[in-house]
């Protein structure tokens, strides 16, 4: 039987490209995002094309309700083999912009999100003493870059989140990677740069989607502490120098 693999954020973007992936490899995909149509129909597209089942499941990951709830009923039919940790967004401003209520969002999400559902797998994950959690955090955790001080800011939060999560984690044979990629061709700049200034510059260097799952996919496989997609970096001062 394939391992099943709950991936947050498989609407669209990189979460969606896993799920296909992942479906295509033989394992079981998960899905969980907000977006209920979007998911119902990316699972179908997998039942038709795989032949296999396809749960999914609205959930907000910043509601702590949802994520105990949503979680206490999956694990009570699947036993959970690993965790996606994907969904995120950004919003990328200039310091003297940054809208408080927008950077608590952010954190919301992108750190506090993505901490209740690891908890939720990983005391799970625990009893069984196996199990492989994956979290999504970027190249902006690694790296400083003007214009997404607080995206940057999760980003490194949640790096240093897996980091030591990693260091408890071994010792029930759980393992945990961190990946981080650079620029992807998703949804995700629409709502980080609406005015397209950032987009501009790095559209050349730009990953798709599919690569950066197929990558993600290879580290169930073989799993590695961190995956580092960062090509892009190479241009980083020319960039914002623009
Ligand atoms: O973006 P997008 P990506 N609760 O917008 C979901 C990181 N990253 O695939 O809820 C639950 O296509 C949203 O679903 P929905 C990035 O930080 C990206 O690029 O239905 N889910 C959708 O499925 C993020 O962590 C780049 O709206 C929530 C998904 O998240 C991850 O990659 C570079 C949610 C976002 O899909 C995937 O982003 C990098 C919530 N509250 C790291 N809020 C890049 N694109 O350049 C959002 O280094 N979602």
């Amino acid at each position: 039987k394939g391992k099943s693999v709950v991936i947050t954020g498989a609407s669209s973007g990189i979460g969606e490209q896993i799920a296909y992936e992942v479906a295509k490899r033989g394992g079981i995909p998960i899905l969980l995002a907000r977006s209920k149509e979007k998911l119902a129909q990316i699972a179908q597209h997998i039942e038709q094309t795989y032949s296999i089942s396809c749960l999914y499941e609205q959930l907000d990951v910043s509601n702590q309700e949802e994520v105990d709830a949503v979680f206490d009923r999956l694990l009570a039919s699947v036993d959970i083999d690993i965790l996606v940790n994907n969904a995120g967004f950004g919003v990328f401003r200039y310091v003297e912009h940054i809208d408080l209520l927008e950077a608590k969002q952010m954190f919301d999400v992108n750190v506090l999100g993505l901490i209740a559902c690891t908890k939720k797998v990983y005391t799970h994950m625990m009893k069984k003493r196996s199990g492989h959690i994956i979290n999504v955090a970027s190249q902006a955790g690694k790296i400083a870059t003007p214009k997404s001080s607080v995206y940057a800011a999760t980003k490194h939060a949640v790096l240093g989140f897996t980091n030591s999560l990693r260091m408890e984690a071994s010792m029930y044979g759980i393992f945990v990677t961190a990946v981080n990629p650079g620029p992807i061709e998703t949804n995700f700049f629409t709502v980080a740069d609406t005015s397209g200034e950032y987009v501009k510059n790095v559209k050349r260097w730009m990953l798709r989607p599919e690569f950066v799952a197929k990558r993600i996919v290879d580290v169930m496989l073989t799993p590695t502490r961190e995956v580092n997609l960062p090509f892009w970096m190479h241009i980083g001062s020319r960039l914002y120098q623009l």
